[in-house]
């Protein structure tokens, strides 16, 4: 992965080039599970937003550059619509609502086999969306074919949505098709971003990212939901990265459940989150977890800025 200075965001194309580039931001926006950080993976052909089979797992906006001979598509993944009910949903809520203002193109996932899931959220959505938008009916793999005719007419009279492409992000169905239709909505103009760079965020957002979602992966019931994650160091050694972490969480009964009985959760936790980390970085590396109580997090802007949630 590239972490390149964001400062290098300037025009990098030459006047002749700019003609027949088309560039721009595109905006994923769905409810949560509705596999938009699947769909921002497969399309990047990269692992950069976690993916949980829980939904709220994206809490942040996050950034991923495609660049194509003919093109660049900045996508920009952003929390699941939902109502919001602790300071932290409402942090979640402004990153989609900047990322929505940002975009070239809203690219909206319904879940095929969830059509109808908190349909008023995203009618809400649409009525208040001032973007071109492109629909997709997202995890076609599930659904057998002769229901997508169906899909297709209850989002067009709910939601007047026409022109739906069905597609599989988990597969990579139907998203060359994507991309083509994305493109032709782009504005012509230069690149945004160098032609290597794919994020923006820097490592260590990733690094904590990937702790999260093995701690996700390993938490039942609402403890992922009162679970957050800092970096205390990360540090260069010569044979391998030190990173420590550590995993808030918003009583003291819910600790003895991230440890788990004699560390064992915990350790399991760790040794996800390192496979992963260092997949990612591509060196061996040391990971220390520790588990601390932050009453309430969720409900205290103090405590979501020190956690990096923005307001
Ligand atoms: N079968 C199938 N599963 C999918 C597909 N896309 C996503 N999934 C699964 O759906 C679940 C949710 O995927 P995510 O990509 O995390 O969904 P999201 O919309 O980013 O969810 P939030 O971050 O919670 O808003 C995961 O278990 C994915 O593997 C698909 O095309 N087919
Ligand atoms: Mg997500």
């Amino acid at each position: 992965m590239t972490n390149s200075n964001p400062s290098s965001r300037y025009p990098l194309s030459s006047v002749s080039e700019t003609h027949s580039l088309h560039c721009g931001y595109v905006t994923l926006v769905g409810r949560p599970n509705a596999g938009k950080s699947t769909l921002f993976n497969t399309l990047l052909g990269q692992r950069l937003s976690i993916v949980t089979a829980k939904p709220q797992t994206t809490r942040d906006r996050i950034l991923g550059i495609l660049t194509r001979p003919d093109s660049q598509l900045i996508f920009l993944d952003t929390p699941g619509l939902l109502e919001p009910q602790y300071k932290l949903h409402e942090s979640m809520e402004h990153q989609i609502q900047t990322a929505v203002r940002q975009a070239d193109v809203v690219l909206l996932l319904i879940d095929a086999t969830r059509p109808r899931d908190r349909l008023q959220l995203v009618q809400a959505f649409l009525a208040a969306n001032t973007r071109p938008l492109v629909t997709v009916l997202n995890k076609i793999d599930l659904v057998d074919t002769g229901r997508v005719a169906g899909l297709r007419h209850l989002l067009s009279s709910e939601l007047g949505l026409e022109s739906i492409l069905p597609v599989s992000a988990l597969r990579g169905d139907n998203l060359d098709e994507l991309l083509s239709r994305l493109i032709t909505l782009m504005p012509s103009g230069p690149r945004l971003y160098p032609d290597d760079m794919i994020a923006e965020q820097p490592e260590r957002f990733f690094v904590a990212e990937l702790i999260r979602e093995a701690a996700f992966n390993n938490l039942e019931n609402e403890l992922p939901y009162a679970l957050g994650v800092t970096l205390d160091e990360f540090r260069e050694g010569t044979d391998k990265t030190y990173i420590a972490a550590v995993l808030h969480v918003e009583r003291q009964s819910q600790k003895g459940i991230v440890i788990g009985r004699k560390g064992v959760r915990l350790r399991e936790i760790g040794i996800q989150a390192r496979r992963e980390i260092e997949a990612m970085l591509e060196r061996p590396v040391y990971l220390d977890l520790w588990v601390k109580v932050r009453r309430d997090w969720r409900r205290r802007q103090r405590d979501l800025s020190e956690f990096g949630y923005h307001g």
